[in-house]
Protein backbone atom coordinates (compact mmCIF):
# COMPACT_ATOMS: atom_id res chain seq x y z
CA UNK A 1 0.00 0.00 0.00
CA UNK A 2 2.78 2.28 0.88
CA UNK A 3 4.44 2.25 -2.81
CA UNK A 4 0.79 2.44 -4.20
CA UNK A 5 0.63 5.87 -2.06
CA UNK A 6 3.91 7.06 -3.77
CA UNK A 7 2.75 6.33 -7.12
CA UNK A 8 -0.82 8.21 -6.27
CA UNK A 9 1.60 11.14 -4.86
CA UNK A 10 3.93 11.26 -7.93
CA UNK A 11 1.11 11.35 -10.39
CA UNK A 12 -0.82 13.90 -7.93
CA UNK A 13 2.03 16.38 -7.55
CA UNK A 14 2.87 18.82 -10.30
CA UNK A 15 5.73 17.67 -12.57
CA UNK A 16 8.70 18.51 -12.11
CA UNK A 17 9.65 20.17 -16.00
CA UNK A 18 6.24 22.07 -15.35
CA UNK A 19 7.07 25.72 -14.96
CA UNK A 20 7.56 27.31 -12.23
CA UNK A 21 10.16 24.23 -12.05
CA UNK A 22 12.24 24.97 -9.19
CA UNK A 23 9.53 25.35 -6.73
CA UNK A 24 7.51 22.01 -8.44
CA UNK A 25 10.92 20.29 -7.98
CA UNK A 26 10.82 20.93 -3.95
CA UNK A 27 7.18 19.87 -3.26
CA UNK A 28 8.24 16.68 -5.26
CA UNK A 29 11.60 16.47 -3.18
CA UNK A 30 9.41 17.05 0.37
CA UNK A 31 6.83 14.52 -0.42
CA UNK A 32 7.94 11.72 -1.92
CA UNK A 33 10.75 9.00 -1.06
CA UNK A 34 9.77 8.67 2.69
CA UNK A 35 7.74 8.73 5.58
CA UNK A 36 5.76 6.70 7.30
CA UNK A 37 2.67 7.24 5.19
CA UNK A 38 0.36 6.75 8.72
CA UNK A 39 -2.34 9.22 7.49
CA UNK A 40 -2.98 7.67 4.03
CA UNK A 41 -2.72 4.43 5.35
CA UNK A 42 -5.43 5.65 8.10
CA UNK A 43 -7.25 7.05 5.32
CA UNK A 44 -7.59 3.71 3.63
CA UNK A 45 -8.33 1.20 6.74
CA UNK A 46 -11.16 4.17 7.39
CA UNK A 47 -12.42 3.11 4.05
CA UNK A 48 -12.67 -0.49 4.31
CA UNK A 49 -14.92 -0.26 7.28
CA UNK A 50 -17.55 2.05 4.57
CA UNK A 51 -16.46 -0.59 1.53
CA UNK A 52 -15.23 2.86 0.06
CA UNK A 53 -13.76 2.71 -3.47
CA UNK A 54 -9.75 2.52 -3.97
CA UNK A 55 -9.73 5.72 -6.28
CA UNK A 56 -11.92 7.78 -3.63
CA UNK A 57 -9.77 7.40 -0.89
CA UNK A 58 -6.40 7.72 -2.93
CA UNK A 59 -7.76 11.07 -3.34
CA UNK A 60 -8.37 12.06 0.71
CA UNK A 61 -5.00 9.70 1.62
CA UNK A 62 -2.88 12.05 -1.25
CA UNK A 63 -4.93 15.53 0.33
CA UNK A 64 -4.30 14.97 4.22
CA UNK A 65 -0.45 13.53 3.31
CA UNK A 66 0.23 17.05 1.57
CA UNK A 67 -1.27 19.04 4.22
CA UNK A 68 0.95 16.88 6.55
CA UNK A 69 4.07 17.53 5.00
CA UNK A 70 3.20 20.87 4.43
CA UNK A 71 3.51 21.38 8.43
CA UNK A 72 6.74 19.21 8.51
CA UNK A 73 8.06 21.80 6.21
CA UNK A 74 7.23 24.55 7.74
CA UNK A 75 8.02 23.30 11.58
CA UNK A 76 11.70 22.67 10.15
CA UNK A 77 11.96 26.05 9.05
CA UNK A 78 14.60 28.40 11.29
CA UNK A 79 11.47 30.73 12.22
CA UNK A 80 9.92 27.45 13.83
CA UNK A 81 11.49 24.51 14.80
CA UNK A 82 14.76 24.55 13.15
CA UNK A 83 15.75 21.78 11.98
CA UNK A 84 17.96 20.10 9.19
CA UNK A 85 17.38 17.08 8.80
CA UNK A 86 13.83 15.49 8.16
CA UNK A 87 13.16 11.67 6.63
CA UNK A 88 16.47 10.74 6.74
CA UNK A 89 17.48 13.80 4.15
CA UNK A 90 18.38 17.65 4.66
CA UNK A 91 14.94 19.65 5.39
CA UNK A 92 13.19 21.59 2.25
CA UNK A 93 14.61 25.28 3.36
CA UNK A 94 18.70 23.29 3.64
CA UNK A 95 18.19 21.67 0.66
CA UNK A 96 16.54 24.81 -1.51
CA UNK A 97 16.24 27.75 0.79
CA UNK A 98 13.76 29.38 2.86
CA UNK A 99 11.47 31.55 0.89
CA UNK A 100 10.71 28.25 -1.54
CA UNK A 101 9.98 25.59 1.75
CA UNK A 102 7.67 28.35 2.84
CA UNK A 103 6.26 28.62 -1.16
CA UNK A 104 6.19 24.63 -1.18
CA UNK A 105 4.30 24.36 2.49
CA UNK A 106 1.66 26.88 0.72
CA UNK A 107 1.25 25.18 -2.39
CA UNK A 108 1.01 21.62 -1.05
CA UNK A 109 -1.67 22.86 1.53
CA UNK A 110 -3.33 24.46 -1.53
CA UNK A 111 -3.17 21.88 -3.91
CA UNK A 112 -4.80 19.10 -0.80
CA UNK A 113 -7.87 21.27 -1.26
CA UNK A 114 -7.84 21.41 -4.92
CA UNK A 115 -7.67 17.72 -5.18
CA UNK A 116 -10.66 17.33 -2.34
CA UNK A 117 -12.68 19.95 -5.02
CA UNK A 118 -11.87 18.52 -8.27
CA UNK A 119 -12.57 14.60 -7.78
CA UNK A 120 -15.59 13.07 -6.72
CA UNK A 121 -15.20 11.78 -3.38
CA UNK A 122 -18.69 11.10 -2.40
CA UNK A 123 -22.33 10.61 -4.32
CA UNK A 124 -24.22 13.80 -2.48
CA UNK A 125 -22.03 16.71 -3.13
CA UNK A 126 -22.99 17.88 0.46
CA UNK A 127 -21.67 15.42 2.03
CA UNK A 128 -18.04 16.18 0.05
CA UNK A 129 -18.54 19.68 0.38
CA UNK A 130 -18.33 18.55 4.95
CA UNK A 131 -15.33 16.42 3.87
CA UNK A 132 -13.91 19.24 2.75
CA UNK A 133 -15.02 21.92 5.85
CA UNK A 134 -13.75 18.71 7.81
CA UNK A 135 -10.05 19.15 6.74
CA UNK A 136 -9.70 22.85 6.99
CA UNK A 137 -10.82 22.87 9.80
CA UNK A 138 -8.63 20.09 11.38
CA UNK A 139 -5.80 21.98 9.77
CA UNK A 140 -6.12 25.68 10.76
CA UNK A 141 -6.10 27.18 13.98
CA UNK A 142 -8.74 25.23 16.11
CA UNK A 143 -6.91 22.55 14.33
CA UNK A 144 -3.23 21.72 13.66
CA UNK A 145 -2.36 24.66 13.01
CA UNK A 146 -4.20 25.88 16.17
CA UNK A 147 -1.76 23.60 17.82
CA UNK A 148 1.43 24.73 16.69
CA UNK A 149 1.28 28.26 17.76
CA UNK A 150 0.20 26.39 21.56
CA UNK A 151 2.90 24.47 21.33
CA UNK A 152 5.49 27.36 20.34
CA UNK A 153 4.34 29.50 23.14
CA UNK A 154 4.92 26.84 25.69
CA UNK A 155 8.60 26.30 25.06
CA UNK A 156 10.13 26.63 28.41
CA UNK A 157 6.92 26.65 30.44
CA UNK A 158 5.69 24.15 32.99
CA UNK A 159 2.17 22.61 31.34
CA UNK A 160 0.07 19.91 33.08
CA UNK A 161 -0.56 16.89 31.56
CA UNK A 162 -4.48 18.63 30.60
CA UNK A 163 -2.99 21.79 28.93
CA UNK A 164 -0.16 19.14 27.24
CA UNK A 165 -3.00 16.71 26.05
CA UNK A 166 -5.02 19.93 24.35
CA UNK A 167 -2.08 21.05 22.43
CA UNK A 168 -1.64 17.49 20.96
CA UNK A 169 -5.35 17.25 20.30
CA UNK A 170 -4.71 20.02 18.11
CA UNK A 171 -1.11 19.85 16.55
CA UNK A 172 -1.26 15.90 15.85
CA UNK A 173 -4.71 14.40 16.96
CA UNK A 174 -6.89 16.98 14.48
CA UNK A 175 -5.32 15.42 11.11
CA UNK A 176 -4.76 12.01 12.24
CA UNK A 177 -8.50 12.33 13.16
CA UNK A 178 -9.41 13.48 9.95
CA UNK A 179 -7.48 10.66 7.99
CA UNK A 180 -9.76 8.37 9.68
CA UNK A 181 -13.15 10.29 8.91
CA UNK A 182 -12.31 11.33 5.17
CA UNK A 183 -11.38 8.38 4.55
CA UNK A 184 -14.85 6.45 6.09
CA UNK A 185 -16.60 8.97 4.63
CA UNK A 186 -15.49 8.04 1.41
CA UNK A 187 -18.02 5.01 1.17
CA UNK A 188 -21.50 3.57 2.09
CA UNK A 189 -22.92 6.34 4.30
CA UNK A 190 -22.41 4.78 8.54
CA UNK A 191 -24.91 5.80 10.84
CA UNK A 192 -24.24 7.93 13.76
CA UNK A 193 -22.82 6.01 16.30
CA UNK A 194 -20.65 4.17 14.07
CA UNK A 195 -19.16 7.45 13.28
CA UNK A 196 -18.62 8.34 16.80
CA UNK A 197 -17.04 5.13 17.16
CA UNK A 198 -15.04 5.81 14.37
CA UNK A 199 -13.92 9.06 15.97
CA UNK A 200 -13.34 7.91 19.56
CA UNK A 201 -10.90 5.51 17.75
CA UNK A 202 -9.16 8.22 15.94
CA UNK A 203 -8.50 10.19 18.80
CA UNK A 204 -7.45 8.15 20.95
CA UNK A 205 -4.79 6.46 18.21
CA UNK A 206 -3.75 10.07 17.68
CA UNK A 207 -3.07 11.19 21.10
CA UNK A 208 -1.30 7.54 21.03
CA UNK A 209 0.78 8.51 18.07
CA UNK A 210 2.18 11.69 20.44
CA UNK A 211 2.87 9.48 23.47
CA UNK A 212 5.28 7.40 21.59
CA UNK A 213 6.90 9.72 19.61
CA UNK A 214 7.67 11.96 22.91
CA UNK A 215 9.01 8.19 23.57
CA UNK A 216 11.07 7.51 20.78
CA UNK A 217 12.71 11.63 21.07
CA UNK A 218 13.51 10.40 24.22
CA UNK A 219 15.07 6.81 23.53
CA UNK A 220 15.69 6.34 19.63
CA UNK A 221 18.67 7.42 17.43
CA UNK A 222 18.90 10.32 15.07
CA UNK A 223 19.74 7.71 12.96
CA UNK A 224 16.92 5.06 13.67
CA UNK A 225 14.07 8.31 12.84
CA UNK A 226 15.08 10.16 10.51
CA UNK A 227 15.07 13.45 12.18
CA UNK A 228 16.84 14.63 14.96
CA UNK A 229 16.62 13.13 18.40
CA UNK A 230 16.88 14.01 21.79
CA UNK A 231 15.03 18.12 20.91
CA UNK A 232 12.27 17.71 22.82
CA UNK A 233 14.71 17.63 26.19
CA UNK A 234 17.27 19.83 24.32
CA UNK A 235 14.62 22.73 23.81
CA UNK A 236 13.21 22.30 27.62
CA UNK A 237 9.75 21.12 25.59
CA UNK A 238 6.82 20.09 28.35
CA UNK A 239 6.58 16.27 26.77
CA UNK A 240 4.50 12.91 28.17
CA UNK A 241 8.39 11.49 28.96
CA UNK A 242 8.92 14.81 30.73
CA UNK A 243 5.80 15.22 32.79
CA UNK A 244 5.33 11.50 33.19
CA UNK A 245 8.56 9.34 32.59
CA UNK A 246 9.43 6.69 30.21
CA UNK A 247 7.46 3.70 31.66
CA UNK A 248 4.39 5.54 32.93
CA UNK A 249 4.31 7.25 29.31
CA UNK A 250 4.33 3.71 27.85
CA UNK A 251 1.69 2.51 30.31
CA UNK A 252 -0.26 5.50 28.88
CA UNK A 253 0.14 4.41 25.49
CA UNK A 254 -1.13 0.84 25.67
CA UNK A 255 -4.18 2.27 28.00
CA UNK A 256 -4.84 4.76 24.77
CA UNK A 257 -4.38 1.47 22.55
CA UNK A 258 -6.58 -0.56 24.68
CA UNK A 259 -9.62 2.11 24.44
CA UNK A 260 -8.82 2.98 20.84
CA UNK A 261 -9.11 -1.07 20.16
CA UNK A 262 -12.10 -1.20 21.91
CA UNK A 263 -14.46 0.99 20.20
CA UNK A 264 -13.16 -0.93 16.85
CA UNK A 265 -15.41 -4.05 17.97
CA UNK A 266 -18.44 -2.98 16.71
CA UNK A 267 -17.07 -3.13 12.86
CA UNK A 268 -15.62 -6.82 13.02
CA UNK A 269 -13.43 -7.75 10.80
CA UNK A 270 -13.68 -5.01 8.57
CA UNK A 271 -11.54 -3.15 11.22
CA UNK A 272 -8.99 -5.34 11.20
CA UNK A 273 -6.94 -2.95 9.22
CA UNK A 274 -7.32 -0.31 11.31
CA UNK A 275 -6.21 -2.49 13.97
CA UNK A 276 -3.38 -3.81 12.77
CA UNK A 277 -2.29 0.06 12.23
CA UNK A 278 -2.77 0.44 16.06
CA UNK A 279 -0.54 -1.57 16.70
CA UNK A 280 1.76 -0.39 14.22
CA UNK A 281 1.48 3.06 15.75
CA UNK A 282 1.96 2.02 19.55
CA UNK A 283 4.49 -0.49 18.87
CA UNK A 284 6.65 1.29 16.09
CA UNK A 285 10.65 1.88 16.66
CA UNK A 286 10.86 4.71 14.21
C1 LIG B 1 3.57 24.46 10.77
C2 LIG B 1 1.05 24.72 10.72
C3 LIG B 1 2.23 23.98 11.15
C4 LIG B 1 2.05 22.89 11.92
C5 LIG B 1 3.11 22.02 12.35
C6 LIG B 1 2.51 18.53 12.86
C7 LIG B 1 3.31 19.74 13.13
C8 LIG B 1 2.57 20.98 13.27
C9 LIG B 1 4.66 19.71 13.19
C10 LIG B 1 5.47 18.53 13.01
C11 LIG B 1 6.51 18.44 14.05
C12 LIG B 1 6.32 17.35 15.02
C13 LIG B 1 7.56 16.72 15.52
C14 LIG B 1 5.12 16.97 15.41
C15 LIG B 1 4.81 15.94 16.38
C16 LIG B 1 4.63 14.53 15.86
C17 LIG B 1 4.60 14.42 14.43
C18 LIG B 1 3.41 14.94 13.76
C19 LIG B 1 5.62 13.84 13.82
C20 LIG B 1 5.75 13.67 12.38
O1 LIG B 1 4.82 12.78 11.88
P1 LIG B 1 5.23 11.34 11.33
O2 LIG B 1 6.02 10.62 12.38
O3 LIG B 1 6.23 11.75 10.16
O4 LIG B 1 4.02 10.67 10.81
P2 LIG B 1 6.51 11.00 8.76
O5 LIG B 1 7.80 11.64 8.29
O6 LIG B 1 6.64 9.52 9.01
O7 LIG B 1 5.36 11.33 7.87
Amino acid sequence: MQSHMEEVLQHLLPASDIAPQRLHQAMRYAVLGGGKRVRPLLAFAAGEVSGAQQSRVEVVAAGVEMIHVYSLVHDDMPCMDDDSLRRGKPTCHVEYDEPTALLVGDSLQSLAFQLLAEFRLADDPLEQLEMVRFLAAASGSRGMAGGQAIDLDAVGKPLTLTELEFMHIHKTGALIRASVMLGARCGDRLDATSLERLDHFAKRIGLAFQVVDDILDAESSTATLGKTAGKDAEQNKPTYVSLMDVEKARAFAQELRFDAMESLDVFGDKARRLRELADFIVFRQF
